[in-house]
C-alpha cells in the first residue's frame, strides 16, 4: 500500500447539520482532500467562545472515533444585539428561529452581523488540536428572502454580495463569501501540507 500521495490524507467531518456538510463537501473537493461525514452528536460545552466549544467538541469526537477528526462551530452575531445569539446560534434557531430575530430587530436601524465559524481539527500527529476561524460581515434583512442554505442564512445579506441574501444563492455562490468557507480554505491549505506523512494519514 502506498503511504505517500493523495490518497492517503484521511478525515471525519463530524456534524449534524447537512447543509453545513455540502459546503464543505464543495470546498475539500477543490483540494482533492479525502473525509467523510459522520452525524454524530458531540457535547457542547457553553463558552462565549466559539474556538473554545470546537475545541471540546473536537476532542469529544476523537475520543468516540479515534481518527482524525474536524468539527465546526459557527454563528451569528448581531451587533445591535450585543453579539446576540453568536455561541447560541444553534439553540436560538431552534427555539425563537428567524422570525424572533426578526422581531427583536423590529425598529432596529443598525442592522450589522456577521457571520463567524471555528473549525477545529484533531490527531495524534498534529497535536495539539489546530483551530482555524472565517468571518463575513453583513446586515440583518427586513425580512426573510430564499429558501437555500440552512439556519440563520434567509436573513443574511453578506456585504461583499450584490443585495441577495445567502438563503438566494447557490452553495458555490455561499462559498464565495461565506465564514465556513474561510475557516474551511484556511484549514484544507494547511492539511494539505501534510500529504504524503506517514499514519495515521493512510
Ligand atoms: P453541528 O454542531 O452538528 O455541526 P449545528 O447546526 O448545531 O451543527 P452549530 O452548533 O455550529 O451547528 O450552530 C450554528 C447555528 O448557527 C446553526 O444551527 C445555524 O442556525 C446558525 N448558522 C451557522 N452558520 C450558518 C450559516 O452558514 N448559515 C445560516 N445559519 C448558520
Amino acid at each position: 500500500m502506498s503511504r505517500s500521495g493523495e490518497g492517503d490524507l484521511r478525515f471525519v467531518i463530524v456534524t449534524t447539520n447537512m447543509g453545513k456538510a455540502e459546503e464543505f463537501q464543495k470546498i475539500f473537493e477543490r483540494y482533492g482532500l479525502k473525509f467523510r461525514v459522520e452525524q454524530l452528536a458531540t457535547i457542547e460545552i457553553q463558552s462565549m467562545d466559539l474556538r473554545e466549544i470546537a475545541k471540546h467538541r473536537v476532542l469529544h469526537a476523537y475520543n468516540v472515533l479515534r481518527e482524525p477528526v474536524m468539527v465546526e462551530d459557527a454563528g451569528l452575531f448581531v451587533e445591535a444585539l450585543g453579539g446576540f445569539p453568536g455561541p447560541f446560534s444553534s439553540y436560538v434557531f431552534r427555539t425563537i428561529g428567524i422570525k424572533g430575530i426578526l422581531k427583536l430587530m423590529e425598529g432596529v436601524r443598525d442592522r450589522r452581523a456577521q457571520f463567524r465559524s471555528a473549525i477545529a481539527f484533531y490527531s495524534p500527529l498534529t497535536e495539539p488540536v489546530k483551530i482555524f476561524t472565517g468571518e463575513v460581515s453583513g446586515w440583518v434583512a427586513e425580512e426573510p428572502r430564499g429558501t437555500k442554505g440552512f439556519g440563520f442564512d434567509p436573513i443574511f445579506i453578506p456585504a461583499e454580495g450584490d443585495g441577495r441574501t445567502f438563503g438566494e444563492m447557490d452553495v458555490e455562490e455561499k462559498n464565495a463569501f461565506s465564514h465556513r468557507a474561510r475557516a474551511a480554505m484556511r484549514f484544507a491549505e494547511w492539511i494539505s501540507k501534510l500529504r504524503g506523512v506517514a499514519p495515521p494519514y493512510r
